[in-house]
């Protein structure tokens, strides 16, 4: 028999968690299946792929085969007549520890402005970069400390709203799920006192402190060179002169609640850096406070770099306003985030430019008794329809996560992580056991789970990517890429080149190539790893 290139019998290439619902999806056609113990062969459970999905996104027919009753830990593969096995996968409770701290590692390696040690980057270590002064834009002779914190993506950017949804995320994931963050990643700065996913944070948060204009206290949307270097040049060969592009709304709002939130989550560890955190976004806030309408961004006609375009500022100061209620107390914030709420934008989004999501959990986790119970009670409703929406999605996919068609865009794995990062946040405010669940289904469909019989995590899985549209990894020659990084995944809107070239007339969830020129599908970013450690998060308590 020939051997599938993509296999047609796909699992969570990791492997389940004992006690969890354990699912084999099959392309094409179902039937009796067997379950073998890797060390033993012995067949351990066979069963039957009865039921099947017409699966619209993916393009083909998707058979279901359950074999949740396997209870005993260990490691096995799944065979059917005439078809190649999955791949090996483990059952165990702690199936995802190795996984969660190669994404929480993946942060590591995105920093900037320091140099890569062997005995913590392994091969793919690598000289300071970005070390040089940047210069404000439209103020030549302005020249700012500008190092530090974490590349945006495959290229050396740095922005400031996609790092302070990076960062809200990894603070989120500790604040739910301390107990996930146990054990030292291990990080140079691991000392069993603060947890490593604080230190990591902290590295983006000082150089988060630099995005701020002292003299306003608005923050800078980006920090780039003016145009994206080449594909193999590594950091520390890309020299060109760092502009810090002008100051936006949303930068600003993101800027103020991400810093609140910080001041409250590092306040037991470290006290002068939690007041520091305070301090910067009680001057945002004001920045905010005197610039009323919205402040967009647009690429200056010098600067072609990532331009993260929002002329939505309003989901960001509600977000603001909910931290800064949640960290200080102060009632007058809490109006703010009333009024906010009632304006026409989504509560509910996670994305890098609709960050509204973050200031509805906010306010969750301070409490119901701490709110206003109606305000509470309407953020709590539209938050749960939400979740039903995305349930009732899954319900009817074939790859049961809760994308559709049109939501295969460019970053979809983003989304594939925030709505189960979002059904994770309901499962929180109302423990029904069907949001968990779906949760952890987007996580197999990321893992392996899909109809590329992909897994979509550098490093993790034995099919998983192997040449991201990163840039250290395409230029360090080393052949296995920087492990733990999260790609961007199937982009129906074929938005570059290599695509456009090679997937024309692919079903949406097929459109995807593991190759380096191919940005618009297989780039990494920051802001794609961190919902995804969030979510391993719940799942390796
Ligand atoms: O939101 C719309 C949706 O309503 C519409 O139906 C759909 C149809 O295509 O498009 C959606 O917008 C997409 C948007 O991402 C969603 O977030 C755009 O098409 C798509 O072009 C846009 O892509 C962004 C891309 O930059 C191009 O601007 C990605 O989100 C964003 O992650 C990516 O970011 C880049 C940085 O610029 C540079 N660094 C790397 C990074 C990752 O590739
Ligand atoms: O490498 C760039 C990547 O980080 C961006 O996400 C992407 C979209 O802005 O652009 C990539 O750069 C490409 C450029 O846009 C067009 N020429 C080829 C570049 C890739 O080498
Ligand atoms: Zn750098």
């Amino acid at each position: 028999m020939a051997k599938e290139v993509v296999r047609s019998i796909t699992v969570n290439q990791i492997g389940y968690l004992t006690n969890h619902k354990k699912i084999a999806l099959f392309k094409g056609r179902g039937g009796t299946f067997r379950v073998v113990n890797d060390l033993t062969k012995e067949v351990v459970f066979q069963g039957e792929a009865a039921t099947s999905i017409k699966d619209e996104a993916s393009g083909v027919n998707v058979y279901s085969g359950d074999f949740t009753h396997i209870g005993m830990p260990g490691q096995y593969h799944i065979e059917q007549e005439g078809r190649e096995p999955s791949g090996s996968f483990i059952i165990s409770d702690t199936s995802y520890h190795q996984l969660h701290k190669g994404l929480l590692k993946a942060f590591y390696y995105f920093r900037c402005g320091v140099e890569l040690e062997e005995s913590f980057a392994g091969p793919w270590k690598h000289k300071a970069c970005h070390v040089s002064k940047g210069k404000v834009y439209a103020q030549p002779n302005c020249l700012l400390d500008s190092s530090g914190g974490w590349h945006d993506a495959g290229d050396y950017g740095k922005y400031t709203g996609p790092g302070a949804k990076a960062v809200a995320d990894l603070l989120l994931a500790y604040e739910l799920y301390p107990d996930a963050f146990s054990e030292p990643v291990p990080l140079p700065e691991s000392d069993r006192v603060m947890p490593d996913v604080l230190h990591e944070c902290r590295v983006e948060l000082e150089w988060l402190f630099k995005m701020q204009d002292a003299s306003t206290g608005g923050a800078f949307h980006k920090l780039t060179t003016p145009h994206f270097p080449a594909l193999d040049v590594m950091p520390e060969e890309d020299v060109a002169e760092l502009y810090f592009s002008p100051i936006s709304s949303a930068a600003t709002g993101c800027f103020a609640g991400v810093m609140a939130m910080a001041a409250r989550i590092y306040m037991p560890f470290n006290k002068g850096f939690a007041e520091s955190c305070l301090q910067a976004s009680l001057t945002a806030w004001k920045w905010l406070e005197q610039n009323p309408d919205v402040i967009g961004f647009k690429n200056p006609s010098e600067i072609s770099t990532g331009e993260y375009g929002d002329e939505q500022d309003l989901d960001e100061r509600y977000w603001a306003a909910a931290e800064l209620f949640r960290t200080t107390g102060d009632e007058s914030y809490q109006r703010v985030f009333i009024t906010l709420s009632q304006q026409p934008f989504s509560k509910t989004n996670l994305g890098w430019a609709d960050m509204g999501g973050y200031g509805t959990i906010a306010y969750f986790l301070h409490g119901e008794q701490q709110g206003v119970e109606s305000v509470y009670n309407a953020l709590k409703g539209e938050w749960l329809q939400e979740a039903d929406r995305l349930v009732e999605q899954c319900s009817q996919d074939g790859y049961s996560i809760s994308l559709r068609t049109e939501d295969y865009i460019w970053g979809s794995n983003m989304l594939v992580m925030n709505n189960a990062m979002l059904l994770l946040i309901a499962y929180h405010v109302q423990k029904d056991a069907k949001y968990e669940s779906c949760a952890l289904d987007h996580l197999h469909y990321l893992m392996g789970r899909n109809v590329l019989d992909i897994s979509y995590v550098t490093g993790f899985g034995d099919r998983s990517v192997m040449n991201p549209h990163h840039r250290p990894s395409v230029g360090d020659h080393v052949i296995l890429p920087v492990p733990g990084m999260v790609v961007g995944g199937p982009d129906r809107g074929l938005h570059d080149d290599y695509v456009r070239e090679h997937l024309q007339g692919l079903p949406a969830a097929q459109c995807f190539a593991d190759h380096e020129d191919s940005y618009s599908t297989n780039e990494v970013t920051i802001y794609w790893n961190s919902p995804a450690v969030f979510v391993v998060s719940h799942f390796n308590g």
